[in-house]
């Protein structure tokens, strides 16, 4: 299940999410918390679901499905955040789906998609909950409190959140744009490192949605957490050297080959 917001040009959001699910032959099932008219590097309007709507989604969802994993996106404000807690508190401890939380609060475009008052929620109540927490540089910055500029801040930031919240945390490394793209594994044990070629590509939108749901997938699946990481790190960055780019598309000679 993905509880996440609308992207009406269907790179990031509950569309990538389920295009993922997809690829990986699971099924997926959707709680949308608001819609998002936007194209990469613009958005243009947001209206948030009621929350009494995104809680029944979720409900409906747990009553007749038997969900394994359940990733979260954009959840918009404390209201929604609050109503996805209460949801997955619901379950017995023993049958709760793997929960992947992507703390998405800032846009590509640098637009903030989530209320302030949200981090908070996500801090005192979501967090805990995780069976893993992906955020980017940004957005591990925003959650220790420091702009992160380097690995070795990603390292250190990575080590004093999983600590803090007594969860794992995959910090992710690519808006360090290096040579090579290095998430960090924070969990049991020894940090883990994944790595790949930083592939330089116009639109990288949807990337981190993607990312998430694909490691979702992988735990829905059965994977233990480190495999999955491992199985959805090689997805995403063959998604992103595929990436489309309608600025140049391609000749139909080459599309021929699908
Ligand atoms: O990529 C972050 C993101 C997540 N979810 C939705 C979005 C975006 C980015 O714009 O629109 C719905």
């Amino acid at each position: 299940m993905t509880i996440a917001g609308s992207d009406s040009s269907a790179g990031a959001g509950i569309q990538a999410d389920l295009k993922t699910f997809s690829h990986f032959h699971v099924h997926g099932l959707t709680a949308v918390t608001c819609i998002v008219a936007e194209v990469p590097g613009r958005v243009q309007s947001i209206q948030a679901i009621d929350v009494g709507v995104v809680r029944d989604q979720i409900k409906l969802g747990f009553e007749t499905y038997p969900v394994r994993a359940v990733k979260t996106g954009l959840l918009y404000s404390a209201g929604i955040i609050a109503a996805v807690c209460d949801e997955l508190e619901r379950l017995p401890r023993a049958s709760r789906p793997a929960l992947v939380v992507d703390p998405v609060m800032i846009a590509s475009s640098g637009d903030a998609l989530l209320q302030p008052l949200a981090v908070k929620a996500y801090e005192e109540r979501l967090l805990p909950l995780a069976s893993l927490v992906t955020p980017n540089l940004d957005e591990a910055g925003a959650l220790t409190g420091r702009k992160l500029a380097s690995l070795a801040d990603l390292r250190a930031a990575g080590g004093e959140l999983a600590a803090r919240f007594g969860v794992p945390f995959l910090v992710k490394g690519g808006h360090l744009r290096g040579k090579t793209a290095v998430d960090v594994l924070f969990g049991s044990g020894e940090p883990t490192e994944f790595t790949a070629p930083f592939l330089q590509r116009a639109c990288t939108h949807g990337t981190g949605c993607t990312y998430s749901a694909a490691i979702a997938a992988q735990l829905a699946l059965g994977q233990d957490l480190s495999s999955a990481i491992g199985e959805a790190k090689l997805f995403i960055t063959r998604a992103i050297r595929e990436s489309l780019n309608w600025l140049q598309p391609r000749p139909v000679s080459a599309l021929k080959q699908w």
